[in-house]
Order: structure tokens, then C-alpha cells, then sequence
């Protein structure tokens, strides 16, 4: 029997789902796609689930696409790869993006191709000293997927995004943080106490608050300002309306920390 490509363990509202194709770099195959998409969707609607970190079995995080799937010699006609894209990695990369609680990457070594660009789909990337993010996929005559050219744009600017997607070589974890493509970088034997940390510390936050705030943002890059003022508004009178706001003024006035609803409903 093969071993489970993901393992999930919960424990005080934080699931840390562990990708675990070792032997592979944690490399996607379908059967892992298939339990991640099926693994969002169930955190999702799980009220005790508060924060979702990811990291990867062994020394590697992810090398994207299992390419033993895609032999030329072994699977006989050219795959569709749009196919793939539209029926495994997009609806991955939107389900994280949309997600209504944070999402950590600990990236604990090699991020590559599609690899690299689900962890960047992540709300926080915390990565250990010795991780790289490579988009490989020029190297094997491909584009960058699952989000990988809007990340690299967004966050880095055009040269940057085309240095790294064209010339395809491994980015160090310290300068991912440097250049704001990654929240932080830290030693490797403290990643998962670090990442550990941080997913605490949001879970002890208002899950109200970090759901709209997460939804702010990521409309804030495609709006004007004006539009975007009518978004805050809009959310401010939704969180402004949830028990958490009453929780918070209370906390401040009473010079108490704030006992939040620790449930994601
Ligand atoms: O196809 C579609 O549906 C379209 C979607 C595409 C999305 C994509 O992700 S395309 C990009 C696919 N990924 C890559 O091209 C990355 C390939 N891997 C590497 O470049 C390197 O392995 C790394 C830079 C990630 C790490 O290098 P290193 O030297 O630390 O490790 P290694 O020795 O290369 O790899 C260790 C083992 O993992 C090795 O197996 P072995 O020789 O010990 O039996 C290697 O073959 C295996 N491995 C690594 N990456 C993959 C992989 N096996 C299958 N697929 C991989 N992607």
C-alpha cells in the first residue's frame, strides 16, 4: 500500500498539513492534488480550524509536478497541460487565495516549479536559511503556473519576475525575504517552532478580522483607490457588525487582553 501523500494533524485550531512525497520532494502527483483540493475544502468548512500551516516531509518543500508523470517515453501522447491546470493546480492556487483563514508556508528546503508557487500562494512564507525557490519551468521549455507569473509580478516588479522566470535559477531564502517576495527566513531548526508560533499567534486573533483583512488585501491590487475605499466599507460594517469588534473595545477599555470566539463560524 502506498503511503498517504498528505498528512494532517490538528491541534488547537491549526491543522499543519504535511505534503509527503519525500522520496520525490514532496513532487505533486495526482493523487496529492486531489487530497489538497479535498483537504481545503474540509478545513474550510471546519469551524475549529483557525489557521492551516504547510510544510513539506524530508529536506524538500515541493518540486512541483511529479515529471516522472510526464515521461514522453512512458506516457505516450503530449498531455494537455492546460487541462492539468484547469482541473488541478488553478483551483488549488484560488482555494488558498480565498480561503477565509490564514495560511502559513514553512518552507523547509527545495520550492520548485508549481512547489514554489503554491507556497507563495500562502498568506505568510516563512522559509529555513537553507530553502530555495526555483521556477524551474523554463528549464523544461514550460511558463510559470500556478500563480507563479502574478506572484513574481506583483511582488517583485517585471525585471525581477523575468530574471527569475527566465533564467530559471534557484532564488536563496535570504533574498527571497530581502526582496518581499517571503515574510521571513530563519534558522532551519527553528522553522516549525517559528511557523508554529506565528500560526498561534493568529489563531489567538480574530478570525473575523484576518478573513475580511485577508479579502482587503488581496482586492486591494486590483482597485483604484475609490473603489477600494467602498470595499473597506463594506467590510469595516460586516466586521463591525461580527461580536469580535464588541470583544475588542471591551478588552482595550477593561486593559485585558482580547478573549476572542475561537471558532471560524
Ligand atoms: O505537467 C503539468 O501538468 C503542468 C504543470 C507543471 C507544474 C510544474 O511544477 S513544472 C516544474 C516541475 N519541477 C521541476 O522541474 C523541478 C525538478 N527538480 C529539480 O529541479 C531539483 O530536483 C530541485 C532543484 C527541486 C532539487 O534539487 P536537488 O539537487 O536538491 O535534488 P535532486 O537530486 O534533483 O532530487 C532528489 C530526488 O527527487 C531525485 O530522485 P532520485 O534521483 O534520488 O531517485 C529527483 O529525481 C526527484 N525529483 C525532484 N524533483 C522531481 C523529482 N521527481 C519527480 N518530479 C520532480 N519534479
Amino acid at each position: 500500500m502506498s503511503a498517504q501523500p498528505l498528512l494532517v494533524d490538528m491541534t488547537d485550531g491549526i491543522a499543519v498539513v504535511t505534503l509527503n512525497r519525500p522520496e520525490r520532494l514532496n513532487a505533486f502527483n495526482t493523487d496529492m492534488l486531489s487530497a489538497l483540493a479535498e483537504m481545503f475544502a474540509r478545513l474550510r468548512e471546519d469551524a475549529d480550524c483557525l489557521v492551516i500551516v504547510v510544510t513539506g516531509a524530508g529536506r524538500g518543500f515541493c518540486a512541483g509536478q511529479d515529471l516522472t508523470t510526464r515521461d514522453p517515453l512512458l506516457s505516450g501522447p503530449t498531455p494537455d497541460l492546460g487541462s492539468t491546470l484547469e482541473t488541478h493546480y488553478n483551483p488549488l492556487i484560488l482555494a488558498i487565495r480565498d480561503l477565509p483563514k490564514p495560511v502559513i508556508a514553512a518552507v523547509n528546503g527545495p520550492a520548485a516549479g508549481a512547489g514554489a508557487n503554491f507556497a507563495l500562494a500562502a498568506d505568510f512564507v516563512i522559509a529555513a536559511r537553507s530553502a530555495s525557490f526555483l521556477q524551474a519551468f523554463a528549464r523544461i521549455g514550460l511558463i510559470p503556473d500556478a500563480g507563479g507569473t502574478w506572484w513574481l509580478t506583483h511582488h517583485l516588479g517585471e525585471p525581477r519576475a523575468k530574471a527569475l522566470a527566465m533564467l530559471a535559477e534557484p532564488l536563496k531564502a535570504e533574498t527571497a525575504a530581502e526582496w518581499g517576495l517571503i515574510h521571513r527566513v530563519v534558522d532551519d531548526e527553528t522553522l516549525m517552532e517559528e511557523a508554529m508560533a506565528l500560526a498561534r499567534r493568529l489563531a489567538a486573533a480574530s478570525p473575523v478580522a484576518l478573513a475580511l483583512t485577508k479579502q482587503a488585501i488581496h482586492t486591494a491590487s486590483e482597485h483604484a483607490l475609490a473603489a477600494q475605499l467602498g470595499i473597506e466599507r463594506d467590510l469595516q460594517r460586516q466586521a463591525g457588525q461580527a461580536g469580535d469588534f464588541a470583544e475588542g473595545v471591551a478588552a482595550f477599555l477593561e486593559k485585558r487582553p482580547a478573549r476572542f470566539r475561537r471558532t471560524a463560524r
